[in-house]
């Protein structure tokens, strides 16, 4: 959009005095922050408003995408440069003295998400209204965002995340487009006289969900999308018996947290509930909108509307759209399947079966009685096609009901026209193992589409130092086509673009070296290798093996006090599920770690480990920035996709990593010889699995390096941690460590040795970064949404 500092200064001032009564010399930070997201907002709407009216004018097919988990961020600064207006406004507010920068802290970030899965469903919707595409994100609106994690003695401790506290500027509450969910009763089939069954309902507990849209704007251009999240309330003329404290308490529990624990009953039946509760309203909202837009035939939806289910959440979009279509909308059996089956398409994120979700029968057919009877015919007719087609063996093997559990995976891979894994390898493991029965029967539902990462967050916003270099050095075209960052490599050999990325790399690093001051109070020095890993703390993605081998570069140095080593930063961010025992752990172990290494007067500044309290994404865009190394050490094969590693790449940070998820086709683009592979290959995992000859306690004991690390959890040597100690220790030597974390020790170890080696050489080192940044063309988000819309989604971008 067009606008002059004039008169952005003048509407900033304007809304300052109607909306607060005050001025620039009296508002205070939060005040400048609602006043310039409300000016921002006057900006898009118009935008926002003709966008829509011209969907429905001309009809155009959209795409939803259901998830649980949407992790935004800030979006200040993103709805600024989308709309083409952030140096503006920057200059426009330096000049009424404020700096923008400041102004963005204030934003809380919008965190109703725990880790990839959200994030990469945020960069979608970035990337979806960036790229033109009419595409819409569908989820829950919680009141509480992912837990806030703070570090006391070493233990993460949770705090509620109360991020709507200070209201939310970007959202509009729709009340008028508020739906009813139906939870439990009774319900029974009669004729209606026509030959037709329908369904009828008794005892039914009835909740409100209201939506809440927030602008998803593109990138300098007309298009904005919608994310809707949906509120839980009470209906106002609720049903008298229902009418009681526990009732309403139930009915806002629905919306006010994400991942509730679901260690008992009670907690697994809020989860099962609020995966129903937004599946069931945002497709509500579709087909009403679809109606009351279209005014065509509602067999013909499937011409216009395709529902994405990310991961098996949302899985409850196949029964849920079928009762739909079948009860509400009066549309035959078969029609509303092959309907269904068109309009739906899933994504899974994971091999590890402790996030495939099931649910006992008896919960759902209690909760959901109709979806439970839509269900049991989806199956019921699906083994008697089936059967005589490709026997019993793989009928049953990929049956929806199954020993007395609902399978969501199942159930999603059968209600849906397309599968997809989320990188190469991750694809291939699907069809090949983990999913073969059903590739055996759709093998042309089975597709690969790898992550992405949307760039202008993860580079323009985050890191400007970077940015202006690029502009600098070939042009501004990557800004909107992230392919043209390959002009970089005519200037591999130029030794005035080589230090002007070091001096920016460096910069980012004292940044980030004083965030460190200030919040963790360590001094660090920036021209060590700043060496991260920043991602959930599970076991399989190995912090453990980070911190086994900072442990050894501790010991060799206590060894050998003068050794020559190049000074390191190792920078940790996790957070642990509040429920995850072991990664607590872990995370105690780290800090500990951190205490004994830090105050070393041995070690001085040759090691630093920083854990940095309530890692999220604003926290992510200042690490990023700063690294030099970005570790990606997950045992190879479970690590689906990864995109912390799009992310460091695009930064210049080069990978440490195994040969898992994405890193692999990292790894084809940018040249291994420009980052450092270890480990084991997934081949070699499944033969270890096949054989079941991996023996743990055999490395420990032999290996004097391990023998002496791991001991040291359990000698006292690391002090404080008793318990965590013997667990970890246990777990690698008794419980056979199921990660293959000692399995690949020393590989990993050689590999950072060839790392410090190559930090000696500066100008050899940012050659390899900057093939990093040349090469990440193909991880922009922009890329992997094109592949959504053209080979699942069947939508066509806005010209
Ligand atoms: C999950 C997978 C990752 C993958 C993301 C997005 O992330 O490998 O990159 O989904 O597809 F594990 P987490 O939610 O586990 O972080």
């Amino acid at each position: 959009m067009k606008l002059s500092k004039k008169q952005f200064k003048q509407d900033f001032e304007e809304r300052l005095a109607s909306k607060f009564a005050t001025n620039l010399t009296k508002a205070g930070h939060q005040e400048t922050y609602a006043t310039l997201a409300s000016v921002v907002k006057h900006y898009y709407s118009s935008i926002w408003t003709a966008d829509n009216q011209y969907r429905d004018e001309v009809g155009k097919k959209q795409a939803y995408y259901f998830s649980i988990e949407f992790l935004p961020g800030k979006l200040l600064k993103s709805n600024l440069l989308n709309l083409g207006i952030l140096d503006t406004v920057r200059d426009g507010l330096a000049d009424l003295g404020i700096d923008l920068d400041e102004v963005a802290k204030v934003e809380p970030d919008m965190a109703i998400g725990n880790g990839g899965l959200g994030r990469l469903a945020s960069c979608f919707m970035d990337s979806l209204a960036s790229t033109g595409f009419p595409a819409n994100g569908n989820g829950i609106r919680y009141r509480y965002g992912l837990f806030k994690q703070k570090i006391i003695d070493g233990y993460q401790v949770e705090l509620p995340d109360s991020w709507l506290d200070n209201g939310n500027p970007w959202e509009v509450r729709r009340a008028d487009k508020a739906v009813e969910i139906n939870f439990g009763g009774e319900v029974w089939l009669e004729d209606d006289g026509k030959g037709k069954l329908l369904p009828h309902y008794k005892n039914q507990e009835r909740v409100l969900a209201v939506p809440y849209d927030t602008p998803m704007i593109g990138f300098e251009n007309t298009t904005v999308n919608n994310m809707c999240l949906w509120r839980s309330e009470v209906p106002q003329d609720l049903d008298l018996k229902f009418q009681n404290l526990d009732y309403m308490r139930q009915t806002s529990m629905l919306s006010a947290e994400l991942y509730p624990d679901d260690s008992n009953y009670d907690g697994r039946l809020l989860r099962l509930k609020q995966e129903y509760f937004f599946v069931s309203a945002g497709l509500q909202r579709i087909l009403r909108h679809y109606k009351f837009t279209q005014k065509k035939d509602i067999r013909r939806i499937g011409d216009y509307i395709a529902v994405h289910i990310n991961d098996t959440h949302p899985a409850l979009c196949v029964p849920e759209f079928m009762r739909l279509l079948i009860d509400e909308y009066g549309v035959g059996w078969n029609r509303a399947w092959d309907t269904t089956v068109k309009v739906m398409s899933y994504t899974n994120h994971t091999i590890l079966s402790e996030a495939l979700e099931k649910w006992p029968e008896d919960m759902v057919k209690n909760l959901l009685p109709r979806l439970y009877q839509i269900i049991v015919e989806i199956d019921r007719r699906r083994t008697a096609e089936l059967l005589p087609k490709v026997g019993a063996t793989l009928v049953h093997n990929t049956r929806i009901i199954k020993d007395g559990q609902i399978h969501m995976a199942n159930l999603a891979i059968i209600g849906s026209h397309s599968t997809n894994g989320v990188a190469k390898l991750h694809s291939d493991l699907l069809k090949d193992v983990e999913l073969h029965d059903f590739y055996e029967i759709y093998p042309e539902r089975f597709n690969n589409k790898t992550n992405g990462i949307a760039d202008r967050r993860w580079i323009q916003i985050s890191n400007e130092r970077l940015s202006g270099v690029l502009d600098e050095t070939i042009g501004k075209t990557w800004r909107h086509n992230l392919n043209d960052l390959s002009l970089l490599k005519h200037f591999k050999d130029d030794e005035k673009i080589l230090k002007q990325l070091q001096m920016a790399k460096y910069d980012n690093k004292l940044r980030l070296a004083a965030l460190i001051q200030e919040r963790n109070g360590i001094t660090v020095n920036p021209e060590a290798i700043f060496d991260v890993q920043i991602k959930r703390l599970h076991a399989y993605k190995r912090q453990l093996l980070n911190v086994l081998h900072i442990l050894k570069l501790y010991f060799d140095l206590k060894d050998e006090p003068d050794l020559d080593v190049v000074p390191r930063v190792f920078i940790f961010g996790a957070k642990a599920a509040p429920g995850y025992h072991y990664a607590k752990s872990i995370i105690k172990c780290i800090n500990e770690i951190a205490n004994m290494i830090n105050n070393d007067s041995d070690i001085d500044d040759k090691i630093k480990v920083v854990f940095l309290e309530n890692y999220n994404v604003s926290l992510a865009e200042m690490i990023i920035p700063a690294a030099n190394v970005g570790e990606q050490i997950s045992l190879a094969s479970k690590e689906a996709s990864g995109t912390s590693n799009m992310k460091f790449m695009l930064n210049g940070a080069l990978t440490m990593g195994t040969l898992d998820g994405a890193n692999i086709e990292i790894f084809e683009a940018a040249g291994e010889e420009n980052n450092f592979v270890f480990g084991l290959t997934k081949d070699e995992v499944y033969e270890y699995y096949r054989n079941g000859n991996y023996n743990a306690r055999d490395i420990y004991e032999q290996n004097p390096i391990v023998y002496r690390i791991l001991n040291s959890f359990i000698d006292g040597t690391i002090p404080n941690i008793k318990s965590e100690g013997r667990e970890i220790f246990d777990s690698l030597t008794i419980y056979n460590d199921e990660y293959f974390v000692l399995r690949d020790f020393n590989d990993y170890v050689r590999a950072q040795k060839d790392l410090e080696n190559l930090y000696r050489n500066q100008t050899a080192w940012t050659k390899a970064s900057l093939m990093n940044i040349a090469n990440v063309g193909r991880f922009s988000s922009d890329r992997t949404v094109r592949e959504y819309a053209d080979d699942i989604w069947y939508i066509k971008a806005k010209k």
